[in-house]
């Protein structure tokens, strides 16, 4: 584990990482742009093959504040990655605790606005499914239909109230995260994000959403699948059933 100089961390950055070289250099950058007080990183990387990881350790040495990259190995799912990577970002002192994705599908201009969100609300939600969100007009109708309906299937399966069930990208206040008992948490792979929104609702956790449009990747590749997306909804079927 590689882990700069700390100083007073306000928010944490968690970033699961699997072969993303291209783009954590970009979206760090991007996210620096924003000149956000207290800003700091957790990435977690899987052992990418291309590199990923001693390119976080290079970012992280070049970075004047807290940056923490584990390294694991090999590929644990993204679920166990945000675990981890949240517990490190409590550890380590961070007030609020936002997880977003590497590959730059989650714009790092919307970060202001959600973290403002914090202000008032347990969760805030970065949503594509409230008026002002969206997904890239690059998407085909098709895509928009399978994203669009698989929504609504697993906010029906687990009763959730927010309208975007599988966003990624999310903001946390850090009692939040404390409530909710992130060591509960079941789900490795897809269904984490549902998982973790299930368990917000259950806390009574006050959960705002904030839009955004979501962007296609440009670079590197989805590590979704069908498989994935099946396996998904057996086990969030199963959560809803045990409660
Ligand atoms: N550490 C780690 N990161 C992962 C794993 N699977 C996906 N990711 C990362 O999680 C984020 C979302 O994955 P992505 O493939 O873009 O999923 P999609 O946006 O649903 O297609 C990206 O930053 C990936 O690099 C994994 O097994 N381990
Ligand atoms: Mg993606």
């Amino acid at each position: 584990m590689n882990d700069s100089s700390p100083s007073s961390l306000k928010v944490a950055i968690v970033v699961p990482t699997y072969n993303e070289s291209e783009t954590l250099p970009i979206l760090i950058e991007k996210i620096l742009e924003q000149n956000i007080d207290g800003i700091g990183f957790v990435v977690v990387d899987d052992g990418s093959p291309d590199g990923t990881g001693d390119i976080a350790d290079r970012l992280a040495d070049e970075f004047n504040g807290v940056f923490i990259v584990l390294h694991r190995d090999g590929k644990q799912g993204l679920g166990t990655a945000y675990m981890a990577g949240f517990q490190l970002a409590l550890d380590a002192g961070a007030d609020q605790i936002i997880a977003m994705d590497a590959d730059l599908s989650h714009p790092p201009e919307v970060l202001t606005g959600l973290i403002g969100e914090l202000d008032s609300a347990d969760v805030a939600v970065a949503s594509r499914y409230v008026s002002g969100g969206g997904v890239d007009h690059e998407w085909s109708w098709g895509r928009r239909q399978i994203s669009y309906w698989g929504n609504v299937g697993i906010r029906t399966i687990l009763g959730l109230k927010v309208k975007d069930a599988t966003a990624g990208f999310k903001g946390f206040r850090r009692k939040t995260l404390e409530s909710i008992g992130i060591d509960r948490l079941t789900l490795t792979g897809f269904g984490f994000q549902a998982e973790v929104a299930y368990r917000c609702q259950q806390a009574g956790m006050n959960v705002v959403e904030h839009p955004y449009i979501f962007m296609e990747r440009t670079a590197g590749k989805s590590k979704m699948s069908f498989g994935i997306v099946v396996e998904a909804l057996f086990a969030l079927s199963w959560l809803r059933i045990r409660g």
